[in-house]
């Protein structure tokens, strides 16, 4: 048969992972040339669909361009040596798309010997290789396991605005944009909206990027990223927001254990266990700690990456615990709203991850009085703020929440080095295209 024959209509599409259940059958595959290879009288063609890799192999063929999309028709056949077991005889091939051009770089290889910036140049196309695709795929089933968890205890998902007319964290990371001639910015976090909403639905999250002018470029830093955003009312104090997130986490792992272990297995990372306790550790005793044991003196008010590092280190080596939450940040390194505790303390924590800092939370202020207290303690000027300490007039429960990077988190399950490969496509200092 020949590229030119009639395909059989009546036949749906078969994904390449559910060949098994069809051996000896004619199936209708369709999907991308992954690679291909022409023996004159043997064309081979892997067929890449987004549930995996087939071998297919026809004659007579002319192979269009690796990239293109493309359509098969053909028996499957058990094939020990071809991916996944089987291969597919051609019947019936038909291009569906051709590629005009080569892709830049051969998707099929697990590592490109290519500049870096260069691969995310040509990102439209290089994010279509296996690795690039395992982390997104991952990065998509944590986000479905945040918000699944969520429902079954009670919160509602919520959707705030990203153009705001001040910041939410305070700091010069703002982006400023011309609004009809009034000046706005893209919001750093969905803060104070978030908080709003725990009146109305009292535990409430969001899913969404935020924005941060950050001038430097770092492995940790990007200035769109995705924000996993918690906020829940009637709380004791901040442990309860940090027993959520533990009890979040662990589900999350679960699902990833559940449904991505191919992803895992192809770039050679490990699902963490979450302890059912994750170790808590006062900021001030961390510096400390990592002073004492590494001989590392902690620059600034909270713990530099160094420091991060070391205490994610000696929690993994005495505790085998890849998570810590580091709590009781003093108010010197918290934004105002954050809810104070003994002496100049605070009810912030952070939480780290195999070396870095994903999440920061804590309980807030909700009393209104305490509010403006804490403006004037920061030194802050409350006309700027009065669009965020309006709805504590209208009384507000105690409330407290956290957020979490998800490009971090991504990125240190993953073993992905620099958070930029684990967004499909980073903003960063340099870079606004693709
Ligand atoms: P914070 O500013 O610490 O807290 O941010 C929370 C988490 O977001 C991630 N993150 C980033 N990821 C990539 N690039 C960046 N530039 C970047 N900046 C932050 C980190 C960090 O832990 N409103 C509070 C959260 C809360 O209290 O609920 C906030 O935004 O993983």
């Amino acid at each position: 048969m020949t590229q030119t024959e009639a395909q059989p209509t009546h036949l749906p599409r078969t994904l390449t992972r559910d060949l098994a259940q069809h051996e000896g059958q004619q199936v209708r595959l369709q999907g991308f040339v992954h690679a291909r290879r022409d023996l004159g009288g043997v064309q081979f063609v892997v067929l890449r669909d987004v549930s995996g890799l087939t071998q297919c192999v026809g004659s007579g063929l002319s192979l269009p361009l690796a990239e293109s999309s493309v359509e098969v028709v053909g028996t499957v056949k058990a094939h020990p040596k071809a991916p996944g077991g089987f291969e597919v005889q051609i019947e019936v091939f038909q291009v569906i798309s051709a590629a005009v051009e080569p892709a830049p770089v051969e998707i099929p290889k697990m590592e490109w010997n290519v500049n870096p910036e260069t691969m995310l140049d040509y990102r439209v196309v290089t994010v279509r290789g296996l690795k690039e695709r395992a982390a997104l795929k991952v990065q998509a089933e944590l986000v479905a396991a945040f918000r699944d968890h969520l429902s079954t205890e009670g919160f509602t998902e919520i959707s705030t605005p990203k153009i705001v007319s001040a910041g939410a964290e305070g700091g010069a990371n703002l982006f400023p944009i011309d609004y009809f001639g009034h000046p706005a910015y893209l919001a750093q976090s969905p803060q104070l909206y978030k908080q709003i909403m725990v009146g109305v639905f009292e535990r409430v999250f969001e899913v969404a990027p935020v924005y941060r002018a950050e001038e430097h470029a770092t492995s940790r830093h990007l200035n769109e990223y995705l924000s996993l955003d918690v906020e829940m009312g009637f709380i004791q104090d901040e442990e309860d927001v940090m027993a959520l997130e533990n009890r979040l986490l662990a589900s999350i792992m679960a699902r990833l254990k559940e449904r991505c272990a191919a992803e895992f297995a192809l770039l050679g990372a490990t699902i963490p266990e979450v302890p059912a306790h994750i170790p808590r550790i006062p900021l001030m005793e961390a510096r400390a700690l990592v002073t004492e044991k590494y001989g590392h003196a902690v620059g600034g008010k909270d713990l530099d990456p160094e420091a991060e590092r070391l205490l994610s280190q000696h929690y993994a080596d005495t505790e085998g615990s890849d998570f810590v939450f580091v709590t009781k940040y003093p108010r010197a390194a918290r934004p105002f709203y954050a809810h104070p505790d003994e002496g100049d303390l605070t009810r912030g924590f952070d939480l780290l991850f195999r070396g870095i800092e994903i999440t920061s939370g804590g309980q807030r202020i909700h009393d209104h009085a305490m509010l403006m207290d804490s403006i004037a303690a920061y030194k802050l000027n409350p006309e700027s703020l009065a669009g965020y300490t309006e709805v504590f007039k209208y009384g507000m429960p105690p409330h407290g929440g956290f957020a979490i990077g998800a490009e971090r988190l991504t990125a240190k399950l993953l073993g992905i080095a620099n958070v930029r490969y684990a967004r499909a496509f980073p903003r960063d200092r340099h870079r606004l295209t693709p």
